[in-house]
């Protein structure tokens, strides 16, 4: 069986999924490989919407035709069809283990996309110093006009951020995902307390990958691939909180670079 990951380098929830899928395919235990695919307009609208009713990313469509949309389900669907290395501990042998990958997903997947998000779209309105508004919109622009020259890519991407998200009105009338950070609690009077709560779970973070590799021990599981989402394309990959991530907790930038297979140096030593 072969994958086909339909995703976008910015996207929360496809690091989580690509970051798994690579796991799993370095350690042998995907028979056939899996295929990263940027999920362009075209495609969401041409392939992925249809097949599935949802533009959201990451989906994921398997070599016989199975659609799975939601990246705990695909997580799910691999590992119930590939045993080598399981990311989730047995229940019979490790129940605490279990219970905490499950927990640390949910603490990634619903809690920390408040101040992910947050990060991302503040250092991107006009007057916040520092600001990242022209990388956010260079990585906007290379998924939605993927193939333009890079220059029509950064334009691309600032007039998505004023067309679909207001940003030049974001504090007065706040749109899109302006509003939507409202919606999840996130406003001026309570968002450097949803910071300090990353901030917190960041120094505990540094504390533990600064004795162990990951989250349980020598190997990756679930809650590490769940803790990617925030910490990969969001707090690690963007400009502002990246330079803040690589300075300030540079053993769990380290951790993002092991979770994600792509740095020599901060590889697994058992
Ligand atoms: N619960 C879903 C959430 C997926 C999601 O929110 N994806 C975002 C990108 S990280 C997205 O596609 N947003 C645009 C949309 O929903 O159309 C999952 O875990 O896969």
């Amino acid at each position: 069986m072969t994958y086909r990951l339909f995703t976008w380098e910015l996207s929360y929830f496809s690091g989580k999924v690509r970051a798994y899928l690579r796991y799993k395919d370095r350690m042998g235990d995907l028979s056939e490989g899996f295929e990263d695919v940027l999920a362009t307009p075209e495609l969401i609208f041409g392939l992925l919407t249809p097949a599935t009713g949802s533009g959201a990313v990451p989906q994921m469509q398997t070599s016989d035709g199975h659609w799975v949309q939601d990246s705990s389900d695909s997580i799910d669907f691999v590992e119930a069809r590939h045993h080598k290395v399981p990311v989730v501990p047995s229940a019979t042998d490790a129940p605490r283990q279990v219970l905490a990958s499950y927990l640390v997903e949910l603490l990634a997947d619903e809690w920390m996309v408040v101040p992910g998000f947050w990060e991302r779209w503040h250092y991107s309105l006009p007057g916040v110093e520092p600001n990242h508004v022209d990388y956010n919109a260079m990585q906007w622009g290379s998924a939605f006009a993927a193939g333009a020259s890079g220059r029509d890519r950064l334009a691309a991407g600032a007039q998505m951020f004023e067309d679909m998200f207001g940003l030049s009105e974001a504090r007065t009338n706040p749109r899109a995902v302006y509003a939507g950070l409202i919606q999840l609690g996130c406003t001026e009077a309570t968002e450097q307390a949803w910071w300090a709560s990353m901030e917190n779970i960041l120094d505990l973070l540094d504390a533990h990958f600064g004795a162990h590799d990951f989250l349980l021990g020598g190997l990756p599981s679930l809650g590490d691939f769940g803790l990617f989402g925030p910490l990969y394309a969001h707090v690690y990959r963007d400009a502002t909180s990246g330079f803040m991530l690589r300075t300030q907790h540079p053993i769990v930038s380290e951790w993002v670079e092991r979770t994600n297979g792509d740095n020599v140096s901060a590889r697994t030593y058992d």
